[in-house]
């Protein structure tokens, strides 16, 4: 009787500090105290061996330990029922968390915004517009003649339903919007996606991703875009690199110019990239010609600007050493996953 009573105590001690690290603690506590071979039924099986004078008290004892288990089972039960109110022990606060699967940015995107903080650096503010441009703010406003190549449906995704449609072929539409709203001085840069009926191999696709940018006031001179195109580039690619800047040209400006950069594929001593001349070209400019001024109603003997362009797949390429610019839009997971940019 002593025994079993000291039993009962053990028993009531180890219900009371009873602990797992399994999932579901309440069912673990149910076979082991309550179950069909539990502690408490052993204890029950002991009864044929008190003395029968004991027998009625020695049932009570048990019959409160069994009460006492059920209860703890029961709180268990809405313990693991929640899954909030556990104690200390069964929560293993040191285990490390389960990583979230984050993207990453990509390189195309992380290009662009490198640019145009540079660009916002020096004052320049971002425009957007339309995608699909009509004829006049994508070719004539920006003086380029009816018999000019980019016109031609070979080089142009004409709307079917409209012939004065087209998918933009470069973002100086956007400047052209800008201009005709009249207020000056503007001081932009557009960054977008735009369209060339082109056949998709390493070097060409049809479709890419411009920055153009303008400036317009009353006094901007060439110096200005010199040197605004110049602070670009070391802040792009390093204070090391070493730039060309060489005349060019375009309908829209005059005159024009194109800058290159020592190649980073093969630093300068010559590859395909470059064509074996060491140089790369990553922009084109100019000073804004007067017709496109005065085709957007800004008077040119009072205002002069610079305007530029380049090609984001271009300086990604550079920056990155790519060699296929199929590779930005194939969505390949084992590229995509090599670029990690805070911005
Ligand atoms: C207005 C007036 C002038 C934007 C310019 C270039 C020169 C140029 C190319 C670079 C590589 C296009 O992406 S690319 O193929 N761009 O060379 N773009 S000047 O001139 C403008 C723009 C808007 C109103």
């Amino acid at each position: 009787m002593n025994n079993l009573l000291q039993e009962v105590e053990n028993s009531k001690a180890e219900i009371n500090n009873f602990s797992t690290t399994d999932k579901n603690p309440a069912e673990v506590f149910r076979i082991q105290f309550l179950g069909s071979k539990g502690l408490i039924k052993s204890l029950m099986g002991e009864m044929k061996n008190v003395p029968a004078e004991n027998r009625r008290e020695m049932g009570q004892v048990l019959n409160d330990l069994k009460l006492f288990a059920e209860n703890k089972y029961e709180e268990l039960k809405k313990t693991s029922d929640n899954g909030q109110e556990t104690t200390g022990s069964e929560v293993d606060l040191s285990l490390p968390g389960e990583a979230l699967p984050l993207g990453s940015r990509h390189p195309i995107s992380i290009v662009r915004n490198k640019i145009i903080s540079i660009f916002q650096r020096l004052g320049f503010a971002v425009a957007e517009g339309p995608e699909i441009e009509d004829d006049w703010h994508n070719f004539t406003a920006l003086n380029l003649p009816e018999n000019h190549p980019a016109r031609d449906m070979q080089d142009t995704f004409y709307v079917s339903q409209n012939p004065d449609w087209m998918l933009r072929t470069h973002t100086s539409s956007v400047q052209v919007r800008e201009m005709k709203k009249g207020k000056l001085p503007i001081r932009i840069i557009c960054p977008g996606r735009v369209y060339r009926n082109e056949t998709i191999s390493a070097r060409a696709h049809c479709f890419f991703h411009q920055v153009e940018g303008l400036y317009i006031a009353s006094d901007v001179s060439f110096a200005d875009l010199k040197q605004t195109l110049y602070f670009f580039v070391q802040e792009m690619f390093g204070n090391t690199i070493k730039v060309r800047f060489r005349p060019s040209y375009f309908p829209f400006t005059e005159p024009s110019a194109e800058m290159d950069i020592t190649c980073l594929i093969c630093g300068g001593t010559g590859c395909n990239v470059c064509k074996h001349t060491g140089w790369v070209e990553i922009l084109g400019c100019g000073m804004v010609h007067p017709k496109v001024l005065e085709n957007c109603g800004i008077d040119s003997n009072k205002y002069s600007g610079f305007a530029f362009g380049m090609g984001i797949e271009r300086i990604t390429m550079l920056k990155y050493q790519i060699k296929d610019l199929r590779l930005f839009s194939e969505n390949d997971l084992r590229f995509l996953k090599q670029f990690t940019s805070a911005v």
